[in-house]
């Protein structure tokens, strides 16, 4: 428990509750990434979603340091004057010395403050500033790694510019966060020029332990077993590795995102994470209950247009009864499980052909590769699809017309007459354009190395090439390596952005071998989309410890720790089988449950592990003003919300309730089955610690004020 004056922590069911905060007026928070404004991987989601909490809290002294591009710039920052004089004079300095240092409000929601560095306009500096990095730990940098090289001049503008502020904060006491290795050598030149700040550094990953899983290595069941120097070595990061251990060691705090990432990083960087803090999400919750589900019904039917034109002349499989899976990341086939998933459908179509359903699946898989631009099959399939639209529209048109004159008159028309040879030539031609000589593609660009690209080796292996038997579909929407935007709104393909797709499909499947976190599945939940984890990614076994029966709640976790990989594939298939057999009304009732677990990811809740940190920081960086009692961190060890009260043990295993209802029966059912589950959950008394109400949302807080 922190006590620096008015600090003191209480517990709340649970979970700790800061009753008075630190004195923010009294302290400047900086949080330094790579990715403040530049959308690289999860981190920036991290950084972008967790912004209006801290922005709440610290007001105008809360700023976000990171790389300047232009094109970032142009597009997410508002450019405007430093009020704050240690950060203006600070910025002042450093453009007087040769510098390129901006300044603007972030647009995104809690609109924080950023510092951003022109890394090429300092690049000049870079052999002086490789000097100051091997004086201050010996570490050297290849002159070929130009990422580590930029990483440097970010670093050392860092420092630089931390100097400059403690030099000018007036008697402000400073935190400092850095995330993952490539904000670290400003923590590094930082402690080693002993400037006076509070420093956490917190990894989001491990360099050696991503390399190692993509090396199809045993890792989990080998921690302790690996040479970590030569591991390193070998793979020519030396000098990453190197920075990043010392970054680690260097901090006063060190964090990491999961459970399982802090035992990795215990071996691979040897030191425990002094504090877990899993990744939230800015939740927002809808007034009525069941938007979401409106959501999804909207976003699936565009889904449906899309797959339309993707199948034409091949569309002989029933739409209502066509579930939408996919899988997205970065493009690491085997640590984000691109491999088994792959497997999985495969074995997934077999069992769907052998029991003679009708359920088709179509599995999108988005991920960035290289490659150059959209197919011409792809593109003549949405032209197809916008022919026969245009067709249907114009014969309607004239029929609509000529029923209208007829019943005007107050004749009934005659039905076989009532279309005229043109229309019947018009409609023939519109039929005939559809037919094709290949089979759907399974890819929606040209990849430019198509030999060697792993997933369409897998499929050629497998042999899954949308052929009209075939239950199990795929095609990949796979985009530019350079272009960060997974899908986006004025794509001439499928003009949805990422949330909307994702609000439209089925399931997420997510079966990562290497996952510290894994913000995939946890964007689904909120979402209320179930989705598939592995008991490797931070995020399943977060959801493994505080929900009793995650499956009935929509996350289905893949043991990929303690079993085999093809038991792994087996236990995959099981799941998009159980899945695939559910009703719409399970289906629906398991969206509903999945929304639910939203607060468990709220930055509301999760939130307090950051601020525990940086409680931590100060007491170990200036004992004498803040002291913290020595207690556990914030936990929420103990509590599971608990299984869903009226439903059968685990809907993929329950499909005997009503499997041949129909759907129409189905939607009937929907409300009738929530406010059954509402009542028995209300009498039952179940009530979930994570939940918000206490929180005030929406409502901004004082500066200073941490009570909820
Ligand atoms: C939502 C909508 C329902 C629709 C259903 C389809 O719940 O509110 O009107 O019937 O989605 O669910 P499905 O799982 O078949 O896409
Ligand atoms: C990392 O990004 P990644 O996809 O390379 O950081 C993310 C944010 O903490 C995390 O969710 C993910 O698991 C890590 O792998």
């Amino acid at each position: 428990m922190l006590r620096g004056r008015s600090l003191s922590v209480t517990s709340l069911g649970g979970l700790p509750r800061w009753e008075a905060g630190l004195p923010v007026e009294n302290l400047l928070l900086f949080e330094v990434s790579w990715e403040v404004t530049n959308k690289v991987g999860g981190i920036y989601t991290v950084i972008q979603t967790k912004a209006k909490t801290t922005a709440d809290e610290w007001g105008d002294n809360y700023f976000l340091i990171g790389p300047y591009f232009e094109h970032n710039m142009k597009t997410q920052v508002e450019q405007c004057e430093p009020v704050n004089d240690a950060v203006r004079r600070a910025m002042d300095t450093m453009n007087k010395h040769g510098c390129q240092v901006r300044f603007g409000r972030w647009l995104i929601e809690g609109s924080p403050y950023v510092v951003l560095f022109d890394i090429g306009y300092s690049a000049w500096n870079l052999d002086k500033w490789k000097g100051d990095l091997w004086e201050a730990c010996s570490v050297g940098i290849p002159y070929h790694d130009q990422e580590a090289n930029d990483m440097l001049i970010f670093g050392s503008l860092t420092a630089w510019f931390l100097k400059e502020v403690t030099d000018h904060a007036d008697g402000r006491h400073v935190i400092v966060q850095f995330h993952e290795w490539q904000a670290g050598i400003g923590l590094i030149l930082s402690r080693a020029r002993k400037l006076p700040i509070a420093t956490v550094f917190t990894t989001h990953a491990t360099l050696l332990g991503r390399y190692l899983c993509a090396a199809n290595i045993d890792f989990y069941n080998h921690l302790d077993k690996f040479n970590i120097d030569k591991e390193a070595g070998e793979r020519q990061i030396y000098h990453r590795y190197c920075m990043e251990r010392a970054s680690v060691h260097c901090a006063h705090v060190f964090t990491t995102v999961s459970e399982i990432t802090a035992i990795e990083a215990e071996h691979m960087l040897k030191r425990k994470p002094d504090v877990v803090t899993p990744n939230g999400l800015n939740v927002k919750k809808f007034s009525a209950v069941h938007e979401f589900q409106n959501l999804h019904a909207m976003y699936k039917a565009r889904i449906q247009e899309f797959v339309r034109g993707h199948f034409y002349g091949h569309l002989d499989f029933d739409l209502e009864k066509t579930l939408f899976l996919f899988i997205a990341g970065r493009y690491e086939f085997s640590n984000k499980g691109a491999d088994i998933f792959l497997e999985s459908l495969s074995r997934l179509n077999f069992l769907l052909r052998m029991h003679k359903s009708d359920v088709t699946v179509v599995v999108f898989f988005i991920m960035p590769a290289k490659t150059n631009n959209f197919n011409v099959e792809t593109l003549k399939g949405q032209a197809v699809r916008k022919q026969l639209w245009d067709t249907a529209h114009s014969v309607k048109e004239k029929f609509g017309k000529k029923l209208y004159d007829a019943l005007l008159r107050g004749e009934i028309p005659d039905m076989n007459n009532i279309l005229d040879r043109d229309d019947m030539t018009i409609m023939k031609r519109a039929i005939f354009s559809t037919q094709r000589q290949s089979l759907p593609p399974v890819t929606t660009h040209n990849m430019i190395d198509d030999s060697t690209d792993p997933i369409l080796s897998t499929i050629r292996r497998i042999g899954l090439f949308n052929s009209r038997t075939d239950r199990v579909k795929i095609f990949f929407l796979f985009q530019l390596i350079l272009h960060p935007e997974f899908l986006s709104s004025t794509s001439p393909l499928l003009p949805m952005d990422y949330e909307e797709f994702v609000r439209g499909c089925h399931l997420g499947v997510f079966p990562s071998y290497y996952e510290p976190w894994g913000y995939t599945p946890a964007e689904c939940t909120v979402m209320g989309i179930p989705s598939v984890t592995t008991n490797l990614s931070g995020f399943g076994c977060f959801m493994q410890e505080h929900v009793a029966d995650p499956t009935a709640y929509g996350i289905y976790i893949v043991d990929r720790r303690f079993c085999s990989p093809d038991d792994s594939c087996n236990q995959l298939t099981q799941f998009l089988y159980g899945f695939c057999k559910q009703s719409r009304r399970q289906r629906i009732i398991q969206r509903n449950r999945t929304e639910r677990l939203s607060d468990l990811l709220d930055w509301r809740y999760l939130g307090r592990y950051y601020q525990h940190a940086r409680h931590l920081t100060l007491s170990r960086a200036f004992p004498e003003k803040f002291h913290m009692e020595p207690t556990s961190p914030p936990t929420t060890e103990g509590f599971k919300y608990p299984r869903p009260p009226s439903v059968p043990p685990s809907p993929s295993g329950s499909q005997g309730s009503s499997p041949q209802s129909s759907d129409a029966e189905d939607d009937d059912e929907d409300e009738r089955y929530d406010e059954e589950e509402e009542a028995e959950r209300d009498r039952l008394n179940i009530k979930s610690p994570f939940s918000l109400s206490h929180v005030s949302r929406g409502k901004k807080k004082q500066h200073g004020e941490y009570k909820n």
